[in-house]
Formats: structure tokens, C-alpha cells, sequence
């Protein structure tokens, strides 16, 4: 009897230490070629038919808007190709979570596209990176996947939206505000999930988004240095949960009361930023779920919107903690 089809998915590499060649921390990432990573799991012909395509291939640390925008050209045109189930996206971990939260807020994919990247070079021994590849295979090509953007990772699943590389180093670097994993694939598990499709367009061009340390040695005056040379929003990288130093308020009110979209995000990997009486007062946006790298891409998505657009869209994506404390 002929064995049933498999899915076909489109996987596309786009580098990382997944594909990296070389040892230790000093290792070449985005060297390796699809076609040598695939021949390390051939289980994953168990799970899919498997297309692939390199649109580049680089250290994620590199990564600008311009990489961005030619990855959204490839996922929307492979989501229009009614004969792929689904869709693969290796990249490095570096900036993953900006790549992930660009898509997450762009996408509204109709099919799983399933990110995945490595922390050890494949030469190292105790490489994570052709597990993490066959477990993304896996999951893109699984029919209860549901449709939207994930993280496969460390034998996790995440979420694209709240995901934080939040280890320099560690096998599993991610979290996820606000409830970590998903689920898991060992044992396999994907618990159903409220899937929030969000198809903000891409802007025609990349506004500028601040990103500012509020630490002792910082002066308030570089918020206003921003909007002088064109930010259309700053993200504010202050201490613990988002707390303005007192001698910043002034320069914050001002700017937000002159239209900058004003971010409160955390220096600390790892919590959310919550809803606080401090934003009545300063006209700011606590960044919730989102890491400062994530809410720079969210911020830029959203300022051009005017504030009465954009502050319920924020609150509805990136607050879901119920009513504020
Ligand atoms: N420098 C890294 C990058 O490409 C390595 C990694 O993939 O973790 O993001």
C-alpha cells in the first residue's frame, strides 16, 4: 500500500548558530548550508516533504528592518500557496524575538510558521540545533497545530508574542510573559490555544523608535534629543517594573503631550511591565508582555497610527492581565 502524502512544508534558513561551522563561543554563524543541516535528521522525512529556500543567511546580531521586510515578502507568499501546510524559519536567537514579534503583529497567517534556531554550532558536542530543526518540522507539519507564529526551542513551544532571549548562553535562553511555554515536545504536547490574529501593516517606512536608558548616569534631555532628530517613539529601559525616576517626569509628560508614543520597559529580563497610575500621569504605555528589543518593533508598527488607535490596539495585545493593579 502507498504510504499517505506528507505535508509539505517551506522550510526557510536564514543562518544562526544553527548553521554555524567552528567551536566554542568563536564559531562562523549562517555558514552551513540547508541541505547538509537536513542530511543531520533524516527523521524529519517521517514528518514533512520539505521545501527549501535561503533568503540570507547571517548572525542574527546583524539583522535590520531591511531583513525583516524581505522575510515577510517570502512567509506571505508561501501562506498564499495553498499546496504548503505550513512554513519553517531557522534564524539566529540573538534578535529572534524582534524577527518573532514583527511577524506575530503583521502576519494573521492562515498556517503554523514555526521558528527555531541552535545554541550550540552543530560541531559542538550536545548541539541543540537538529533537535530544535525536527522539532519545528514536527509542529509546522502536526494538522492540530494551529494556525499562527511560534517558537519550538530547548523541547519548548512559545508564543511569538512575550518571548525574551533571556540567557547569553543557557540550552534554553527563552521565556515567555505572561505564562512561559505553550507546551512542550517531550511528551508532546500543544494544549488548545486562543489564537489573536493581528495584520498591522508594515510601514511604508521604518519610523524612528528611541530606545533610552534611564539608569543614575542618564539625563532626562535625551528624550527630547529623540524627538529632535524625528523618533516617532521612544522605549524607556528603566529599572524593575518600569519605574520612572522622578527626575525623568517632566521630559516624559512633555514629550508624550507633544505626540511621542512614550514606552515604559524594564531592564530586567525577565517580568512584565503592568499597568500603573504613572501612565495616567505621564501619558505613557507600560510595555506588559513585551521585552524593550519587542516593544521597539511593536512601537514602530504603531506609531503611525493616531494615539486613539493605537493605545487600545497596545492594551488589547500586550496587557492581558486584566483589570490594572
Ligand atoms: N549570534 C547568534 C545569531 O545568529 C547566534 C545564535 O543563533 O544564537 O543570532
Amino acid at each position: 500500500m502507498a504510504a499517505p502524502p506528507r505535508p509539505r512544508l517551506l522550510w526557510l534558513a536564514t543562518g544562526g548558530t544553527l548553521a554555524a561551522t567552528g567551536r566554542g563561543i568563536a564559531y562562523h554563524a549562517g555558514a552551513l548550508s540547508p541541505e547538509a543541516l537536513l542530511a543531520a535528521i533524516p527523521e524529519a522525512g517521517q514528518y514533512a516533504e520539505l521545501e527549501l529556500a535561503s533568503p540570507f543567511a547571517m548572525d542574527s546580531k546583524d539583522a535590520t528592518p531591511h531583513h525583516w521586510l524581505r522575510l515577510h515578502a517570502a512567509i506571505t507568499q508561501a501562506l498564499a500557496r495553498p499546496e504548503l501546510a505550513g512554513l519553517v524559519l531557522s534564524h539566529g536567537t540573538d534578535t529572534l524575538e524582534e524577527t518573532a514579534t514583527l511577524l506575530a503583529l503583521t502576519l494573521a497567517p492562515t498556517k503554523p510558521v514555526v521558528l527555531t534556531g541552535a545554541m550550540r554550532p552543530p560541531s559542538e558536542a550536545g548541539a541543540d540545533g537538529p533537535r530544535n530543526l525536527l522539532h519545528a518540522i514536527r509542529l509546522a507539519a502536526d494538522a492540530d497545530t494551529p494556525p499562527g507564529v511560534f517558537l519550538v526551542f530547548g523541547e519548548e513551544i512559545f508564543p511569538a508574542l512575550g518571548l525574551r532571549k533571556a540567557h547569553t548562553l543557557a540550552l534554553q535562553p527563552f521565556a515567555a510573559e505572561p505564562r512561559g511555554a505553550l507546551g512542550t515536545t517531550f511528551p508532546w504536547l500543544l494544549p488548545p490555544i486562543e489564537e489573536r490574529p493581528s495584520s498591522l501593516p508594515i510601514p511604508p517606512s521604518w519610523p524612528r523608535v528611541a530606545l533610552l536608558a534611564a539608569t543614575a548616569l542618564d539625563a532626562p534631555e535625551a528624550l527630547r534629543q529623540a524627538q529632535e532628530t524625528g523618533a516617532a517613539a521612544a522605549v524607556l529601559l528603566l529599572p524593575g517594573h518600569g519605574s520612572v525616576p522622578e527626575r525623568w517626569e517632566a521630559a516624559i509628560a512633555d514629550a508624550t503631550a507633544s505626540g511621542l508614543l512614550v514606552v515604559r520597559a524594564s531592564r530586567c529580563g525577565l517580568g512584565p511591565v503592568l499597568l500603573h497610575p504613572v501612565d495616567e500621569r505621564l501619558g505613557t504605555l507600560p510595555a506588559g508582555i513585551l521585552s524593550a528589543p519587542a516593544a521597539r518593533v511593536a512601537a514602530a508598527l504603531v506609531a503611525p497610527f493616531p494615539r486613539e488607535e493605537h493605545e487600545p490596539l497596545w492594551r488589547a495585545r500586550f496587557l492581558p492581565y486584566g483589570a490594572s493593579p
